[in-house]
């Protein structure tokens, strides 16, 4: 079978709650303490991965991380009394964000033809920063046939890597060589700058690129100032496209010329400020869609239920849709509450480049197991959290047997 494109989905874990974790992440610090519903936001995430299947697509999933993380908590000495925040990071779902698990090189782009995984650091983030050695983990199962994956552990810790949300590809088919697109910030702002350029200029070298298909671009910091902790937030390619917000980039006319001279077939849909601006693409997540190419050669957008609420984000689609650009669909998904801790639908997936058949196909979504997950999900993970439960030995308990029979369910009880 020809390499495609392998949307991996985080499943919304059981401990799913809003703590306002992540500073420079709007959503997630607007809606700090907020009750979460993480049964809802387990199936809002399963009814996209069903919707891209219908689409024909391929889909795989990873599972939630064990939470509460009390290895991590006992190494830092954290209780609740004393240390709230802490405690959080050890209970965060926050691995549902895929895009952040690891940085993704297909095999047509590497030395030694096989496709390259870097797990993410996350260093920035206390409550990220211990999420990679149970996604290595993950990886290695998925992704262990050695003749066609190569994964590697993480990039030092004094060089933060966010791993997918920072990187894009530009190419004429999933199957054939790409440019791949690393795009960093620039410590300084009020923000931080999640992602390290040393990061990605020593993933690029390990995963074998060929140094005239890799670009290093800066983000602008006028769009991690406004809320845009990572690139996805304002920029997103796939084929030859790249939908991209005019501010996403520190430089843009060299940003775009750049990726021409490297890409000569590129197409650059760019939206302008005056159609809509930064803030409202940030706050409706417009560019945290996901850019597909479906079986049938055409691109389509998919963006979350909060770009139809907007008017100038929503009346430029439709501009978009009657104009003669490559995006020629746009679907709407539900996934609020992934979205209100700053997560849209390209956050939740990893794109893997790769035939269907070379991956452990645990990890691959058909309606057996898609049946699977939704029986586990409606009938153990919790309905609602409220924060004052969190760090709670029953609701603890309630989180690590949900995880458990998921594991179960799926033949994986190997990553508990
Ligand atoms: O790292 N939110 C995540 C959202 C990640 C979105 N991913 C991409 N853009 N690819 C983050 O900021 C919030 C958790 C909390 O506050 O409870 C959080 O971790």
């Amino acid at each position: 079978m020809p390499l495609v494109e392998i949307n991996f989905d985080g499943i919304v874990g059981p401990s799913h709650n809003y703590a306002g974790l992540s500073l420079g992440n709007l959503a997630a610090t607007r809606n700090a303490g907020a009750p979460s519903y993480p049964r809802s936001a387990a199936l809002q995430g399963l009814a996209k991965m069903r919707g891209n299947r219908g689409l024909g697509l391929a889909q795989g999933f990873f599972v939630p991380l064990p939470r509460p993380s009390t290895g991590w908590l006992e190494q830092l000495a954290a209780d609740s009394a004393t240390d709230p925040a802490l405690v959080a990071g050890a209970w965060s779902a926050s691995s549902m964000w895929t895009a952040n698990a690891a940085t993704v090189s297909p095999a047509p782009d590497t030395a030694d033809g096989r496709c390259h995984l870097s797990v993410a650091n996350l260093v920035t983030m206390p409550h990220r920063s211990h999420e990679w050695p149970d996604t290595l983990r993950q990886l290695q199962l998925a992704f262990a046939d050695r003749a066609h994956f190569a994964v590697h552990g993480p990039v030092p810790p004094t060089f933060g890597d966010e791993g997918a949300a920072n990187h894009m590809r530009l190419c004429g088919g999933h199957g054939a060589p790409g440019v791949e697109v690393f795009v960093y910030g620039r410590p300084g702002g009020p923000f931080p700058a999640r992602q390290n350029v040393e990061a990605s200029r020593i993933i690029a070298r390990r995963h074998g690129l060929d140094p005239a298909r890799v670009l290093f671009i800066e983000q602008s910091p006028e769009a991690i100032a406004a809320g845009a902790f990572h690139n996805d937030v304002v920029a997103v390619a796939d084929g030859l496209t790249l939908f991209t917000h005019e501010q996403a980039f520190a430089d843009p006319a060299a940003a775009c010329a750049a990726i021409r001279a490297a890409c000569p077939g590129a197409q650059i849909v760019e939206v302008p400020a005056s159609a809509v601006p930064l803030a409202e693409a940030i706050r409706s997540y417009l560019f945290n869609a996901q850019l597909l190419t479906l079986p049938g050669g055409q691109q389509a957008l998919v963006v979350p239920g909060e770009c139809r609420e907007s008017a100038p984000v929503w009346s430029y689609l439709q501009d978009m849709l009657s104009g003669s650009g490559p995006i020629r669909r746009v679907e709407v998904v539900d996934v609020r509450q992934s979205m209100a801790n700053g997560g849209g639908p390209a956050c939740l997936r990893l794109r893997v480049v790769a035939d269907p058949a070379t991956v452990d196909p645990r990890f691959l979504l058909d309606e057996r197991r898609a049946d699977m997950i939704e029986q586990v999900v409606a009938r153990y993970w919790p309905e609602q959290i409220d924060t004052a439960d969190v760090g709670s030995e029953a609701l603890a308990t309630t989180v690590i047997a949900a995880r458990a029979r998921l594991l179960e369910a799926l033949d994986l009880s190997a990553l508990s």
